[in-house]
């Protein structure tokens, strides 16, 4: 009996310590997952905050672009154009580094119905970037496509076209837009777009288009503001001449060969245009698309990345730069 109770005793000593020597294991264990989650977040926000420092690295470099009233132009020869080129920059345990793009070097998709020339602008260079001619069928169905998406009518331009009921008729459905377009993203939700480049040689992911395509301004009430304290800065929604894209440059007119885009790229490099009227010998096509082209940006896309112990976090945000002041009209995290 005795011995019995001695055993049980010993079982019973045996399994609470294993039940601990395991406990502890565990505990240790979890205290290992806890110190390294502490870690990652730890290094996860420094990344972001440092990522955030790049944006407001940014913010200043606009800010006192914006504050030299003396020179108006926007172009390649000035610091926030040269961020891009900037090595990383050792910052709290870790690395920033931004990316300023002017966004008015784009052609911008919303404001094809402020006349022909930007409509056809817009044809050419989703022509040119897919490598189809501009007037093909899938070419002349993807802007039509587009014009029924962004107007706020409910008729397609042919019955090729889409509008609610077609969208509606969708696994999942959802609604047209019948509005201007938030993000360049949404060109995946317009009828037929993402299966032609899927389809396309020369461009295999939509992200492409957005070196040559902007939706800033979204609104047109934005690009009309004009402060006329200071008259200096207008926020437009036009191409900006001195930093447009060999690309965008040789949609501008009719036929590429109507652009000396050898002569107007050497004067962005060297001579930034300083008046809109310096392009004319330069453009074929410039009475018709003088509206429609400007020396300044309003729009600039940054891309800032944060990192820290290999925790990367990246911000794209978008500013809009105004005669005052620099206003955050997007960000997103990643
Ligand atoms: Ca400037
Ligand atoms: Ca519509």
């Amino acid at each position: 009996m005795l011995t019995n109770e001695k055993g049980i005793a010993l079982i019973l000593t045996l399994l609470i310590i294993t039940i601990l020597v395991v406990s502890i294991l565990d505990f240790s264990h979890t205290i290992q997952i806890d110190t390294t989650m502490t870690g990652n977040f730890r290094d996860g926000v420094k990344a972001y905050y440092n990522a955030k420092s790049g944006i407001n690295f940014a913010i200043a470099l606009l800010k006192e672009d914006a504050e030299d009233t003396e020179y108006l132009p926007d172009d390649l020869t000035e610091k926030w154009a040269k961020s891009c080129y900037m090595p990383p920059l050792a910052i709290d345990d870790g690395v920033m580094s931004v990316c300023i793009v002017d966004e008015n070097r784009k052609i911008n998709i919303n404001k094809i119905f402020k006349g022909e020339n930007r409509l056809n602008a817009l044809q050419r260079i989703i022509a040119s970037l897919l490598d189809i001619d501009k007037d093909d069928d899938t070419i002349i169905n993807i802007i039509n496509n587009i014009r029924d998406w962004i107007d706020k009518n409910d008729e397609s331009q042919t019955a090729e076209n889409a509008e609610q009921s077609y969208y509606e008729s969708l696994d999942p459905p959802y609604p047209c837009k019948n509005g201007p377009l938030d993000t360049i993203s949404e060109l995946r939700l317009i009828k037929g777009i993402i299966e032609v480049v899927k389809e396309n040689e020369k461009i295999k992911d939509l992200q492409e288009l957005m070196e040559y395509l902007t939706v800033y301004p979204v609104n047109d009430n934005e690009a009309e503001k004009i402060n006329i304290n200071t008259a200096s800065r207008q926020v437009n929604d036009k191409i900006n001449i001195n930093t447009a894209s060999r690309q965008v440059l040789e949609s501008l007119c009719y036929e590429p060969e109507m652009v000396d885009v050898n002569e107007i790229i050497g004067h962005q490099e060297e001579e930034p245009f300083e008046k809109v009227d310096q392009i004319e010998d330069f453009i074929g096509c410039y009475n018709e698309i003088k509206d429609m082209i400007a020396i300044e940006s309003s729009y600039y896309s940054v891309d800032a990345t944060g990192e820290v112990n290999g925790i990367r976090k990246r911000i794209l945000a978008v500013l809009k730069k105004d005669t005052d002041k620099i206003k955050i009209v997007y960000w997103k995290v990643e």
